[in-house]
């Protein structure tokens, strides 16, 4: 049996069938990530990858901004040092390699800036939806800093790297259909937590270990060496298509008792 949810300080958990909600509640704030915040994040994901009845994940966030990023109020009066600040990016990468290695889809429904650390943090979810109300940026550069949380890699992998350094030279934002031809979000719609509740229940009809290959396994070979990436292919292939539930499955389309596709 999993533990029980670890206790939440900056967000709330909330079980809808198989989909656990996770909601970002520091909405005063803009839901802006203090170190505390941080933990947190790791904590609840640590949590949810051993949580058998958590299917699927959707994040949301309070209030009007999804989230402004860095706790720049935070870091400015702890006067960091350089080894202090290099550690904290460290648990930022720890904290959303925890989401995105979780083994379960975890869907963003987004509203409001999501910028900075913002954008790192739903850089690690596996869909990303925007309602008309979303916008990315990246802001570092006109705050003198640099991104510390995964989007040199994760946000250079959405959208390339020439429009990342515009995004941080420039602070350009991106909204609406531009955001998704660019690649910052899958789905543009009106309410951004109803089509992730559906994207989420929608997923968690798949066996698990299958989404546990398709959302990290996806990942990890990205960042292999194309030799090596069909190897591990291959592995995760022989793993996951052997597995009983895709035993069943495969017998029902047999018998045609399986939904073609576009059914
Ligand atoms: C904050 C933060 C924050 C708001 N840290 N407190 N991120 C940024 O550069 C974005 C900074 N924030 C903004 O530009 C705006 O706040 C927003 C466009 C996101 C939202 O504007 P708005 O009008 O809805 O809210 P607000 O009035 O600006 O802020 C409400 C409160 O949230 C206010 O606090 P209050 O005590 O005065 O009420 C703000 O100070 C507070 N707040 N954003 C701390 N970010 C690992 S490196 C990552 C590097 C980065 O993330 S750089 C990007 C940083």
């Amino acid at each position: 049996m999993p533990a029980d949810p670890p206790p939440l300080e900056f967000m709330t958990l909330e079980p809808r069938g198989e989909v656990a909600i996770v909601t970002l509640a520091r909405a005063d704030k803009r839901n802006a990530l203090s170190a505390a915040f941080i933990e947190e994040i790791w904590r609840l994901f640590d949590w949810v990858r051993t949580a058998d009845a958590v299917r699927a994940v959707v994040v949301r966030a309070d209030g009007p901004v999804f989230c402004a990023g860095l706790d720049l109020v935070e870091h400015h009066l702890e006067e960091r040092s350089a080894s202090d600040f290099m550690h904290i990016c460290r648990r930022w990468h720890a904290a959303f390699d925890a989401i995105q290695y979780c083994g379960k889809p975890v869907i963003g429904a987004l509203n409001g800036a999501v910028v900075g650390g913002g954008l790192e943090l739903a850089a690690a979810f596996h869909i990303r939806v925007a309602d008309p109300t979303t916008f990315f940026a990246l802001p570092e550069g006109q705050r003198g800093i640099f991104t510390g949380g995964g989007a040199t890699v994760r946000v250079a992998r959405l959208v390339g790297e020439a429009r990342m350094i515009d995004m941080m030279l420039t602070g350009r934002i991106y909204r609406g259909q531009e955001a998704v031809d660019v690649g910052l979000c899958q789905y543009l719609v009106e309410d951004s937590l109803d089509k992730a509740l559906a994207i989420a229940a929608q997923a968690a009809t798949n066996p698990p270990l299958s989404n546990f290959a398709i959302t990290a396994g996806i990942h990890h070979i990205a960042s292999m060496p194309a030799h090596d990436a069909l190897f591990a292919e291959a592995f995760i292939a022989g793993v996951t298509n052997t597995q009983p539930a895709s035993h069943e499955r495969l017998a029902a389309f047999m018998n045609k008792t399986a939904a073609k596709v576009g059914q």
